[in-house]
């Protein structure tokens, strides 16, 4: 019962004795993995799991990267393409254990029933958002979440590190980012509540960074920055007024929502943020990096005599084209320097950068139009996959907010778009990504419950074929959440939240489906032209 479900499962005869005379030998290539699974495995193992005749095994062999072959039996042998499959059939390996296994202080011994697995990922973007913008999750908080993604065998932490409620990356040369950007004053409760009148705040130094980088790194986990602009970025502005359109300050905003302070577009402003994104490529080796683009209003740059004069210099007719001759200007800096830029859908607005990536999450229509002109995409879409939205259509959900995606919702999310489906632009959909949002999430504890169990569900999405079996799927979910709960992961109920996981008086924003696909339509009706 593994989860994500592997391409092909099978038992076979024997079974394995994991005890504290097991040993583990690996090819020199697959070293790290070796001294990750020693770490997961110490506890059951009562110690360091040492090279010797090797009870299990892990090589190379003639397969995908992502790809491997486990087979249990007197012995324990991965075979693998590369360094990520053989961590994937390592992960595999531990949810063949009893969920026992899972916890710290184990105690083996432990007895594994003789199997035999053949398994590699669809698709190679199987993603995750995590929002540490608007609450900020420790750096203790995200290792741990990693190690969740992993277990998933999903590949693509997306750090949300910036937004308008606050800055959440040291960058050395502007200090004030996070002195003055990294902190709020109070903070909205829930979508339309008063104000809480308690200071929130935190950052991560560039040590921390590093560490979180590197510990994804060795789990198969890329993280790849968001640094949003040039709406969502109040905090900086707050840090810095000269990045803004106003000559009065600001401050880091304490609301939820579409906010009007966006960055003008100085020739200053963008040599400040690539001055940042100096210090961001230093920190991440991400092939991709984000530069947000979206929900930027327009308001600022309409009133703003310079920002007018700009559009008057450029030849260009309306604000959306300012926007896109912005990011066309990042988009050249990053592919200067071999990285690729990725966006929201409302990049496609006013001309598309040449070598962009658009994350695609106001539905699925961006997917579709920005495939078809021949750019990667991956698959976002907020009714499937964002995680911030409620569970359930009851009153008790905590928050209830967007509109209601369950478990079986979400299990249903086909990251190839149907307009896409028998086109050959598919080809371009890189894979999907789930987003947790936080304006109101302020806890581990509460994003537990939006992630789980929906992220299990996701992670099958992305890693199976395209059929759906939910029968299977619930069983195998019976079998993952006592491994869930031997973490101590504090997932949502099938029926619902438990009395500690409400959230009374915390004001949600109820909408029912089919307001939200009137927003939708609204937002998107330009999309369709392109
Ligand atoms: C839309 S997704 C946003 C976020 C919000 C989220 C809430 C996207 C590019 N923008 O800023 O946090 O909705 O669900």
């Amino acid at each position: 019962m593994i989860v994500p479900k592997p391409v092909r499962h099978e038992s076979r005869p024997g079974s394995f004795v994991l005890d504290s005379r097991a040993t583990l030998n690996a090819d020199p290539a697959l070293a790290e993995v070796a001294a990750w699974l020693r770490g997961e495995l110490a506890p059951v193992t009562g110690g360091e799991l040492l090279p010797g005749s090797g009870t299990i095994t892990l090589t190379l062999g003639d397969l995908p990267p992502e790809a491997y072959r486990l087979t249990v039996g007197p012995r324990v042998e991965v075979v693998a393409g590369g360094p990520a499959g053989a961590f994937y059939g390592a992960q595999t390996f531990r949810q063949l254990l009893p969920p026992a296994a899972f916890r710290r202080a184990a105690t083996g011994p432990f007895t594994v029933p003789g199997t035999y697995v053949e398994d590699e990922p669809r698709f190679r973007w199987r993603g995750c958002l995590l929002d540490v913008a608007r609450h900020f999750m420790t750096k203790h908080d995200v290792l741990r979440f990693i190690d969740l993604l992993a277990l998933h065998k999903l590949n693509v932490l997306h750090l949300h590190l910036t937004d308008d409620q606050g800055w959440r990356i040291e960058i050395k040369r502007y200090p004030r980012l996070t002195e003055v950007g990294a902190w709020r004053r109070e903070s909205q409760t829930g979508w339309n509540g008063a104000m809480d009148g308690r200071p929130h705040g935190g950052y991560y130094t560039q040590e921390d960074i590093r560490e979180i980088v590197a510990y994804a790194a060795q789990r198969h986990v890329t993280v790849v920055p968001e640094i949003d602009l040039p709406g969502h970025t109040q905090a900086a502005i707050a840090a810095y007024p000269e990045l803004g359109n106003l000559g009065t300050p600001l401050e880091v905003r304490t609301t939820w929502g579409v906010g009007v302070n966006v960055l003008n577009v100085e020739d200053a402003t963008i040599e400040f943020f690539q001055n940042v994104l100096d210090e961001v490529l230093e920190l991440f080796p991400s092939p991709y990096i984000v530069l947000g683009g979206d929900e930027c209003r327009k308001d600022q740059w309409r009133a703003s005599p310079a920002a007018q004069r700009r559009m008057a210099e450029l030849g260009l007719g309306a604000e959306e084209e300012l926007q896109s001759w912005l990011i066309h200007r990042f988009d050249d800096y990053l592919t200067e320097r071999g990285r690729r830029l990725v966006g929201w859908d409302e990049i496609l607005e006013g001309g598309l950068a040449p070598g962009a990536v658009v994350a695609s999450w106001r539905g699925e229509l961006g997917a579709v139009a920005a495939a078809r002109h021949g750019h990667d995409v991956i698959n976002c879409s907020n009714t499937s996959l964002y995680l911030d939205y409620r569970q359930g259509p009851g009153e008790e959900e905590p928050v209830p907010f967007g509109t209601v995606l369950t478990l079986e919702d979400v299990y249903a999310f086909e990251p190839v778009p149907e307009e896409l489906r028998g086109d050959p632009a598919a080809a371009r959909v890189l894979g999907a990504q789930c987003g947790i949002w936080t304006e109101l999430i302020d806890s581990s504890r509460h994003l537990d419950y939006m992630a789980f169990p929906r992220l299990a569900a996701f992670a099958e999405t992305v890693w199976g074929p395209a059929e759906r079996d939910l029968a299977g799927f619930r069983d195998r979910l019976a079998a993952h959440l006592p491994r869930l709960e031997a973490i101590g992961v504090e997932y949502r109920r099938a029926d619902g939240p438990l009395p500690w996981q409400r959230r009374p008086g915390v004001p949600g924003r109820p909408e029912d489906r089919e307001r939200w696909q009137a927003k939708l339509d609204a937002w998107t009706s330009n999309l369709r032209t392109l």
